[in-house]
């Protein structure tokens, strides 16, 4: 028998960006090809009775198998990462393409896309910028944009990472000139190696002091400062993980005065803090972050920046450096300064690599703390778990929306599963996580993955290898707004 679709879920209440309705989806050749009552029998039928039917997640910030020019990578792999974040109900990923400092791009982090081909989910790259050279800004930017990576990644701190100003504006030039998005990690590198040299001095070494070395107001001058020169240079800009209402704060400053700006958060910020950096021993290692987790206050403070609008994506930030291991590695990752140790022996605050684990539990603690506990709707769900960065990142129409026409990436979740996080349970290649015995109200059921079903009751079925990479051609949002300061377009002459 001809069958019109090769899969149909019926039964489900759809929730898209910014409407919940009842209807059934038809899939033919991994596409969305009718959403209507009454479709006809697929080849393979999906009953979500019960269940809410959502576009599949877009984590459009973590880290994978990340290769560092002293030689360490990330524990998680392409294969175990993209397994988590279809387990989790998430269908694309959005990770990173290092340069490192004093080489060419091509040459930094040899095959590493390569590795990237055994994902299972689908995926993209943001490439990092650390030495934009006239050679990386006048031929390799423009090389990248053409092979579809359209977003350039930029640190304004970590030692063998940050830019000077002057690069930063180098930077924002350059995608300026190619149609690219610049996101950027916003912190002060002087003012937090500043504090840093003094807590050790002080003698003061504790994971607690992680937070102590960069407390909000080194963010928020970051953050500060990173806007105004993309508002110099007429160039839109994403600040990643937002952790605290003050630099949410000059977010929202800046859009009121039109300037095109977006912030993201991550689950970290909206329901840990200090108080688990706090936790005895070296265990508050396993909540050593940047931005630093804030006072236990401040999470209900960035629900409110989300519940208004200026947080618009929450990303995992996804790190893969285990508890046992990684995070005991003094100056193994992400970190800053002279590695230097606790009197047991382990890394003291700014050796202990900088990053959580949480690409397969991001989705379901945004739910249980979002929407069961009333704080957000389901289409504010939809729109910060997948909908915003498949516009911000230029696969809108294609990823993240329930239409005809879209990739068929779907989450069917039970709003009403109640269950507690434990990492037993979940697929990454980490060794805990921070939300071990969370409850969680609300968990993802069955994942497809351009119509394929990728997991089914947490059985992982898709493929090693089976994702794709995601080309992002021009769009809008990326685009200047063509009103620089004064009418003198600098850039144009840089
Ligand atoms: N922050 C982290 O916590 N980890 C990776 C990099 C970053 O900026
Ligand atoms: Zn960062
Ligand atoms: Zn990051």
């Amino acid at each position: 028998m001809d069958h019109e679709y090769d899969l149909v879920v019926r039964g489900g209440l759809l929730a898209g960006p910014m409407e919940v309705f009842e209807a059934e989806i038809g899939v033919k050749d991994g596409v969305i090809a009718a959403i209507g009552r009454g479709l006809r029998r697929g080849r393979e039928e999906v009953d979500a009775k019960g269940l809410i039917v959502m576009p599949g997640g877009i984590d459009p910030h973590c880290h994978i198998e990340e290769l560092a020019q002293d030689g360490s990578v990330h524990e998680e792999s392409f294969a175990s990462g993209t397994a988590a974040a279809l387990a989790g109900g998430t269908t694309s990923i959005i990770c990173f393409l290092p340069q490192w400092k004093g080489h060419s791009i091509a040459a930094s982090a040899p095959g590493y896309e390569a590795r990237a081909s055994a994902a299972l989910a689908d995926y993209s790259f943001h490439q990092i910028i650390t030495d934009p050279t006239p050679t990386v800004l006048r031929e390799e930017i423009p090389a990248l944009v053409a092979r579809g990576i359209r977003s350039l990644k930029v640190f304004l701190t970590y030692d063998p990472l940050k830019l000077t100003d002057g690069e930063f504006l180098d930077v924002l030039t350059a995608a300026r000139r190619n149609g690219a998005l610049v996101t950027v990690h916003c912190e002060n590198y002087d003012a937090i190696g500043w504090r840093m040299r003094a807590l050790l001095a002080a003698g003061l070494t504790d994971p607690l002091q992680h937070a102590w070395a960069r407390p909000p107001v080194v963010e928020r001058e970051a953050t500060h400062r990173a806007i105004a020169l993309a508002e110099l240079v007429d160039q839109p800009l994403q600040i990643f993980h937002v952790s605290c209402e003050e630099a949410a704060a000059e977010i929202a400053r800046a859009r009121a005065r039109g300037v095109k700006v977006w912030g993201e958060t991550c689950p970290q910020y909206l329901t840990l803090s200090t108080e688990d950096l706090s936790r005895p021993g070296f265990e508050g290692a396993k909540f050593v972050c940047s931005p630093a987790l804030r006072a236990k206050d401040e999470n209900e403070r960035v629900w409110r920046q989300i519940q208004a609008g200026t947080l618009d994506i929450v990303s995992s930030d996804h790190c893969g450096y285990s508890y046992a291991s990684a995070k005991r590695a003094p100056g193994g990752g992400y970190g800053q300064g002279e590695a230097s140790q606790r009197p047991d022996g382990t890394p003291a605050f700014n050796a202990i690599p900088n990053g959580v684990p949480g690409i397969e539990t991001r989705m379901a603690v945004l739910f249980s703390e979002g929407v069961s506990k009333g704080r957000i709707d389901l289409p504010t769900f939809v729109r910060l778990s997948s909908f915003n960065a498949a516009q911000l990142f230029g696969l809108g129409g294609r990823k993240g929306t329930l239409s005809p026409g879209a990739d068929a990436d779907l989450v069917l979740w039970n709003p009403d599963a109640e269950g507690v996080i434990a990492n037993d349970a979940l697929h990454h290649a980490i060794d805990y996580t921070p939300w071990e015995g969370l409850p969680v109200k609300g968990s993802p059921v069955v994942t497809i993955r351009r119509g394929e079903i990728a997991v089914r009751e947490g059985e992982v079925l898709a493929r090693p290898g089976s994702g794709r990479f995601l080309a992002r051609g021009p769009y809008a949002l990326a685009m200047p707004r063509g009103l620089p300061p004064d009418g003198f377009d600098a850039a144009a002459y840089a």
